[in-house]
């Protein structure tokens, strides 16, 4: 009764990614393709697999307490959601563009013209803050195709690669927004629900943390030590535990995947040696 229902799509680009990160969080559900509710079975949630444009909806109508969507999609619902984490997958931007053999000289190069899109209320707001006054043309799928058989002059579709663009001689133009694959929450969830919510929340910290993070071994003699714990940022500050041979320590610390190749260069350089990466498997904050 008072397990926190979690929406999640049924089938496409974010259902892998979704049920992945839930099974890293512990969660163990059999995997749902055919049925549209499972329960897990060690941790208080139900799972309802929806399709994605459908799930804003049916947070608003209090069906499901919290969802994995897309960034793109909650704003393009003008549904009042919290947005509690941005998940790192299912990244793409939303963009205007137009065939490449057409000249652009900006944004009001829209004006008076025909746009096709699945996201006609985000490309109205963006339009509206540039003082463009443009004509909308809402289809819900292939808009890629829409210049070329004359249904519109100009495309805002979802972009990630940029090959769909390519191979219909679509450059792209301006980008109205960047996305990625979130956790939201209704508002109002009963003091149950936000507390198993926080408790999922902190899980996929965790995770995400540990997916960011390596953790990193090393050998140095002790005179690069203070050099080295200059350069290792660690959780806290380094582990340093003296090697059998005298005059050498062991070093541990946890490194930032952004960081890593720069860390490690700045590491030989000051006299590192027999470095080994390990990958984390949950970090706790
Ligand atoms: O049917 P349902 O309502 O469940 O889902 P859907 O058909 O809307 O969803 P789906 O599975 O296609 O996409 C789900 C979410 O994935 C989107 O809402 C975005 O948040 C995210 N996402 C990330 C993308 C892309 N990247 C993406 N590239 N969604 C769609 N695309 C499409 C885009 O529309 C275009 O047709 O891929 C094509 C462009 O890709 P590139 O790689 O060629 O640039």
């Amino acid at each position: 009764m008072n397990n926190l229902k979690i929406a999640i799509q049924k089938s496409g680009r974010l259902h892998d990614d979704s049920m992945k990160l839930l099974k890293e969080c512990g969660i163990d559900v059999d995997n749902g393709r055919d049925q549209l509710k499972v329960s897990a079975k060690n941790f208080p949630v139900e799972l309802l697999f929806l399709r994605n444009s459908d799930i804003p909806e049916y947070l608003a109508d209090g069906v499901a307490d919290c969802a994995i969507l897309g960034q793109n999609v909650v704003l393009e619902s003008q549904v009042d959601l919290i947005e509690k984490l941005a998940l790192g997958f299912a990244k793409c931007r939303l963009s205007i563009a137009s065939p490449k053999n057409e000249s652009w000289k900006g944004v009001s190069s829209l004006s008076g013209k025909k746009i096709a899109t699945s996201y006609p209320n985000t490309v109205k707001r963006y339009l509206s803050e540039k003082g463009v006054s443009a004509e909308l043309h809402t289809i819900s799928g292939s808009v890629e195709i829409a210049p070329n058989i004359g249904l519109a002059d100009s495309i805002a579709d979802l972009v990630s690669s940029g090959s769909t663009l390519l191979k219909n001689g679509l450059e792209e133009r301006e980008e109205i927004l960047r996305s990625e694959a979130a956790l939201f929450a209704s508002k109002n969830l009963s003091e149950a629900k936000e507390a198993i919510l926080t408790q999922l929340a902190f899980r996929i910290k965790s995770v995400l943390l540990a997916k960011n993070n390596k953790y990193v071994l090393l050998n140095a003699p002790n005179k690069s030590i203070d050099a080295i714990n200059a350069i290792l940022p660690g959780v806290k500050s380094p582990t340093v535990m003296p090697l059998l041979e005298p005059g050498w320590s062991s070093v541990h610390s946890v490194i930032n995947e952004n960081d890593f190749w720069e860390v490690i260069d700045q590491l030989k350089n000051v006299g590192a040696e027999g470095i080994l990466v390990i990958p984390i498997e949950k970090m706790i904050a």
